[in-house]
């Protein structure tokens, strides 16, 4: 019989399923559930609460400004049971899943009242889950990755545990205003009442895995570090940083685990109304982040992966934990063990989309012969694409800069905006102390050549193209596998776990220009001095 596992990736905008069929090494299924567009009766846009909303459900978003990010934490609960029955209607073999896992947006965080372990014990399958769980959360609405209204409480957490660096020492991250703890701290502060009738603080992972095993699930060591509140090293609770963010926090936490733990049996529920295996097992789910990890196939310590998208992402595997002492970059457990690394560049395609409106170039094909029609390192002409508020370096004001970069040479700009990124990678990403023999690219402008030469020869380094356009799904199905053969005791080595599901595509390979990479080595010298100038003027 098939091996089946089921992968889950519930993201700010869709809830997602995606099963494979181990054996052969095939995704034999996948769907997605547009939020917006299945449950229109929440009123989110993209998957958030539109904001200020004055028929929000609830009071402190009516009075919440503008970086204030919510999402209804029963809309993910409603779209589960819708998934579940399209999966139903699809003719999935659910009896046949052996394991299932899920992914989930980082740093998002869901509150308990007391009524919570009771009714997730006892689901009725007469019931939808909505009418199960509607009076089971202490705070109506649940804080998102995108919301970034806490900057008092992470100067706060900051300063309560010695400042940036001994913040990323101690978790991993700096203290940043999407991550939990200082979402936790503000909810303490505004709302005390709520804060003290909350039982059980969930994120957005462990919230979607106390649903399908019926219980409150466990934080796993990939989401635990997208809090400010775990020993990124011990992996446990860190008692300074909970004693920062918020009075009896332990009491409310749920402990913290390996993501290839099993958790149980999936709940009765599931198994009554969809027909999912009663012998399935749930295991941990984990963060996003760290399940794409897994489903680009970075297994290995020194292991990296560029996705680049909305905005560019700088993915690493690390084996011995060094954290970022300027506080840019996180470092999260990585579900294979070890650590990841991940730094988060805003003005990806949005700055490179930009240039190219600016300069009235019609599509990316043509992008790319601009780019090829210049020379590598561009005479010298720097650009810096902050067009948006930056993540790394933090710019909290968005401006173009230019040095020695004439703004009216089309094919000049085109190719200083990504020369620009991918030097800010290689200058941004040192502290991982990584030096990797190849890089795997990965989202929409990995199709364009010319911009992955750039890459190759700014990084000195082989780059292979990897299409995985559901890498969460797909990392959480491969976690869902690798658990399953824990326990049934095949010491499953990750290498062979990936094999065939997260390979480069064949003749992808680009390699870089030794000619180029050693004129970059100088370039990223001119380019961080211009970055240190271009901050001076604004900070
Ligand atoms: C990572 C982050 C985002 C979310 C998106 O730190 O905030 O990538 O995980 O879902």
């Amino acid at each position: 019989m098939a091996r089946l596992f089921l992968g889950l990736d519930s993201s700010t905008q869709s809830l997602s399923a995606m099963v494979i069929d181990y054996d052969r090494r095939k995704v034999v299924y996948e769907k997605s559930l547009n939020f917006d567009r299945v449950l229109p009766q929440y009123q989110t846009q993209n998957g958030v609460l539109p904001n200020p909303d004055p028929s929000s459900a609830s009071a402190e978003l009516r009075r919440a400004g503008p970086l204030v990010k919510h999402s209804p934490p029963l809309m993910w609960a409603d779209a589960l049971d819708l998934l579940f029955a399209e999966m139903k209607k699809d003719g999935v073999a659910l009896g046949d899943i052996l394991a299932i896992s899920g992914s989930g947006q980082q740093h998002g965080s869901v509150y308990f009242n007391h009524r919570a372990t009771g009714a997730l014990a006892g689901l009725n399958p007469a019931k939808s889950l909505v009418e199960n769980l509607a009076d089971i959360f202490s705070r109506k609405t649940s804080p998102i990755w995108m919301d970034s209204s806490t900057a008092a409480e992470c100067a706060e957490i900051r300063q309560a545990l010695g400042g940036i660096k001994a913040t990323a020492e101690a978790t991993g991250s700096d203290a940043f205003e999407r991550f939990t703890g200082p979402q936790i701290r503000k909810f303490y502060k505004t709302d005390p009442d709520a804060y003290a009738q909350t039982a059980g603080i969930a994120v957005v992972s462990s919230f979607m895995a106390s649903l399908l095993a019926g219980k409150i699930a466990p934080i796993d060591h990939g989401d635990g570090a997208g809090m400010n509140l775990m020993d990124i090293r011990k992996k446990t609770w860190h008692p300074d940083a909970l004693a920062a963010t918020a009075p009896d926090l332990m009491q409310k936490l749920p402990p913290l685990a390996e993501s290839w733990r099993i958790i149980g049996a999936v709940s009765p529920y599931f198994i009554e109304k969809f027909g999912v295996n009663p012998d399935a097992q749930m295991l941990v789910w984990s963060g996003d982040n760290p399940c794409s990890v897994i489903g680009l196939g970075l297994i290995k310590a020194g292991q990296v992966a560029i996705s680049l998208g909305t905005s560019d992402t700088f993915f690493g595997s690390m084996k011995k934990c060094h954290t970022d002492a300027h506080g840019e970059g996180h470092v999260f457990g990585s579900p294979a063990g070890y650590y990841m690394t991940l730094i988060c560049f805003k003005n990806g395609s949005l700055a490179r989309e930009k240039i190219r409106e600016q300069y009235d170039i019609k599509d990316w094909n043509e992008f790319g012969k601009q780019l090829a029609s210049t020379p590598p390192g561009n005479r010298g002409g720097i650009l810096l694409p902050w067009f948006d508020a930056e993540i790394v370096p933090r710019v909290n004001q968005p401006g173009i800069h230019r040095f020695d970069l004439d703004e009216k040479d089309a094919a000049a700009n085109c190719r200083a905006v990504v020369e620009a990124q991918m030097m800010a990678m290689r200058l941004h990403s040192r502290w991982m102390k990584v030096a990797p023999d190849r890089i795997f690219a990965t989202g929409g402008a990995s199709q364009d050549s010319p911009i992955l030469q750039i890459m190759a020869d700014v990084m000195n380094c082989r780059v292979l193209r990897i299409e995985v356009s559901k890498s969460a799904a797909l990392g959480a199905a491969l976690r869902a596998a690798h658990g399953w053969l824990v326990q049934a005791g095949e010491r499953p080595e990750w290498v062979k776990v990936v094999a065939g599901f997260t390979d480069p595509i064949p003749n992808s390979e680009i390699r870089p220009d030794k000619k180029a990479a050693k004129l970059y080595d100088k370039l990223v010298e001119k380019y961080a001095a211009c970055e240190r100038e271009a901050l001076k003027q604004i900070h």
